[in-house]
């Protein structure tokens, strides 16, 4: 006879097993293994008894554990990632099944939950999400992660969003690679995109888009006050001076500015309203900010 027990006892994932009690305060706990203890500090004694609520705290997200809910309700497998607690308060990833268990007149009896910690895939995923979204010279956002938000904000675009965006193209920077070489012109970039992060919101998105060229996102922003965050941005620009050996680069910004409007269908017809501003700043002599509302 094998003997399971054992095996569950032992295995390297966590195993805990609840009754089938729905009604509050819900399924109480009444076994856990050796890595359940390993993993959450709380010794087998501390737990039997109550219900594995004791796992979750501020960041567990309440739509994983209504899913949980609904899943145990009706009685079927459940596979989730979800954030869980120790004892001592450290958040981990946990990687979780629950499947129910009958009994012999096919109720269910109890359900096991097994458990496998994911905190450093997660790290590492959230990682390789940010690498994929970045540019690696300015560490500006790239044109993939444009594209996103503006899909987003089309998905979800209302008659009262205030959504604004400013297309930017550096003045004669052909000058500034020409005059003091390519390495100076990814320096003035680098240094741009720096100060220009100084006027943004943790909310708003600079991405480099072309070259030298950045579309900057602005949500929950109306064109005045997008149209002086950009007037900010131009002149900081216009006053930015860079060393590079003994010379001293400076140059300006050109600026398109435009908003989502309410009967907007598509990115194109936002990205060509500030295109076409960014275009008149050119062929007016640069240096400006030009609205097309
Ligand atoms: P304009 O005022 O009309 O914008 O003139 P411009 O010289 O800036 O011309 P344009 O925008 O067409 O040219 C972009 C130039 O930017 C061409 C290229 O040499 C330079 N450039 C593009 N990407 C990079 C980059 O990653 N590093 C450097 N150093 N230069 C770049
Ligand atoms: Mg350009
Ligand atoms: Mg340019």
């Amino acid at each position: 006879m094998i003997d399971f027990q054992q095996i569950v006892e032992n295995a390297n994932d966590v195993i805990l097993v609840t009754d089938s009690l729905l009604e509050l305060p819900g399924p109480r706990i009444t076994y856990v293994n050796q890595a359940f203890e390993q993993l959450t500090g709380y010794t087998s004694k501390e737990v039997i008894g109550r219900t594995p609520r004791l796992l979750q705290g501020p960041e567990t997200s309440s739509k994983s554990t209504s899913a949980i809910k609904r899943a145990l309700k009706s009685a079927h497998p459940i596979k989730i990632s979800i954030q869980n607690y120790t004892k001592d308060n450290r958040p981990y990833w946990a990687e979780l099944s629950i499947i129910p268990l009958y009994d012999k007149d096919g109720s269910v009896e109890h359900f096991a939950a097994i458990q496998r910690e994911i905190t450093a895939q997660k790290a590492y995923e959230a990682e390789l999400l940010e690498i994929s979204h970045k540019d690696p010279l300015t560490g500006a956002y790239n044109r993939r992660y444009s594209d996103s938000v503006l899909s987003q904000w089309f998905s979800r675009h209302t008659a009262e969003s205030r959504k604004s965006i400013l297309m930017l193209d550096i003045d004669n920077f052909k000058t500034v690679n020409d005059q003091y070489g390519h390495p100076a012109g990814d320096k003035y970039l680098v240094d741009a995109v720096i100060l220009i992060q100084k006027f943004l919101r943790t909310s708003d998105a600079i991405c480099r888009t072309g070259g030298e060229e950045f579309l900057i996102l602005l949500p929950d922003t109306a064109l005045s006050d997008a149209e002086h965050i950009a007037s900010r941005v131009r002149q900081a620009i216009e006053s930015m001076v860079i060393k590079i050996d003994e010379h001293l680069v400076m140059t300006t910004i050109s600026i398109g500015l435009t908003m989502m409007r309410e009967d907007d269908k598509e990115i194109k017809q936002l990205l060509e309203r500030a295109d076409s501003a960014l275009y008149s700043a050119k062929h007016s002599g640069k240096n400006k900010v030009v609205l097309n509302p």
